[in-house]
């Protein structure tokens, strides 16, 4: 469809260490909600494309996990898919969060990138995100801090939820991108499809309304997926939680709980498929599935790829 010569196309990583603000700038990028947000870390568990397709150019971001010192099976899985993205990737964003001093994770991530050679470090950009939560008399300090991080780094300070300099960065990554072809139609925007999306905000939205430990020992499957015409999808999904102390969290006293983390994953469903949705939520316990190979298996992670 474009003239190959000026076309302009590539995969552009983002990575960094966990609730950094990835998925929010992939999805502000994209002009799109396709990855599940969260205002804990460890939301996002697969690595997602999100696809930007331009007169001019294609972008295909990589959304991975954030980068941090694994517990579980899980998180081993998690890391190694970063990890993986860095290399195929044409360009890095290296995202960090301005509103805190770095993190022993944001430490750890840089020396494990800079470990990866000049080759790694010399198509990677180093992205202060969330540059709207900290005063100007700080801004000197704090994007000193980062770039000594990633010394010889390109820096560029954004704020991905209020869109501030984001186009700016836009515009340097297509710069970098090489001359290619259209890799994905052109109405194609992920590479997940709606039922996955689907489990994902479901397992945001359980991030989003619950407290402390219990979330992130979740898992959620979508049982079934049914359109039913003009009058929108009908869903059935299931939480699994690691103890039947969880369960009881999760549905919370006369279901309450279940019912508000199934009132916000329909909002985001809904404004993700652009249809109504009727979502039927059920929890059910599987033991420490986040350290069994069977359970992640099924749960779609693959343990075999971390080796
Ligand atoms: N104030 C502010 N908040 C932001 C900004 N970008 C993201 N956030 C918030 O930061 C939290 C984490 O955002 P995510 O996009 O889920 O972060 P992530 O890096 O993808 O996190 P993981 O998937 O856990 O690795 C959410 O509450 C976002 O709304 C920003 O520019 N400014
Ligand atoms: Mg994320």
């Amino acid at each position: 469809m474009q003239n190959p010569e000026n076309f302009k196309s590539g995969y552009v990583a983002v990575a960094g260490r966990p609730n950094v603000g990835k998925s929010t700038l992939v999805n502000l990028l994209l002009g799109q909600k396709v990855a599940a947000v969260s205002p804990r870390p460890q939301t996002t568990r697969k690595r997602q494309l999100g696809i930007l397709t331009r007169p001019d150019a294609q972008i295909i971001f990589i959304d991975t996990p954030g980068l941090h010192k694994p517990v579980h099976k899980l998180g081993e899985v998690m890391n190694s898919q970063a990890f993986e993205a860095l290399t195929d990737a044409d360009v890095i964003l290296f995202l960090v969060d301005a509103s805190m001093t770095p993190a022993a994770e944001d430490y750890l991530a840089a020396e494990r990138l800079t470990g990866m050679g000049e080759a790694v470090l010399a198509k990677t950009l180093l992205v202060v995100n969330k540059m709207d939560l900290i005063t100007p008399a700080q801004v000197a300090d704090r994007l000193l801090a980062y770039q000594n991080l990633l010394p010889m780094t390109p820096l560029y300070p954004i704020a991905a939820i209020v869109n501030s300099n984001c186009d700016l960065l836009l515009g340097v990554v297509l710069e970098r991108l090489p001359f290619g072809p259209v890799y994905f139609p052109e109405e194609q925007v992920t590479d997940m499809y709606e039922r996955e999306i689907s489990a994902e905000l479901i397992r945001a939205a359980a991030l989003i309304n619950l407290r402390d430990e219990v979330p992130h020992g979740i898992a959620v499957r979508v049982e079934q997926y049914t359109e039913r015409g003009d009058s929108g999808a009908y869903i059935v999904a299931t939480l699994f939680v690691e103890r039947e102390s969880h369960k009881a969290i999760v549905i919370g006293q006369a279901g309450k709980m279940i019912k508000e983390i199934g009132a916000t994953a329909r909002q985001e469903i809904e404004s993700m498929s652009g249809r109504k949705v009727f979502l039927d939520l059920h929890v059910k316990v599987r033991a420490n599935w986040r350290d069994d190979q069977t359970a992640l298996r099924q749960f779609g992670f693959d343990p075999e790829k971390e080796k």
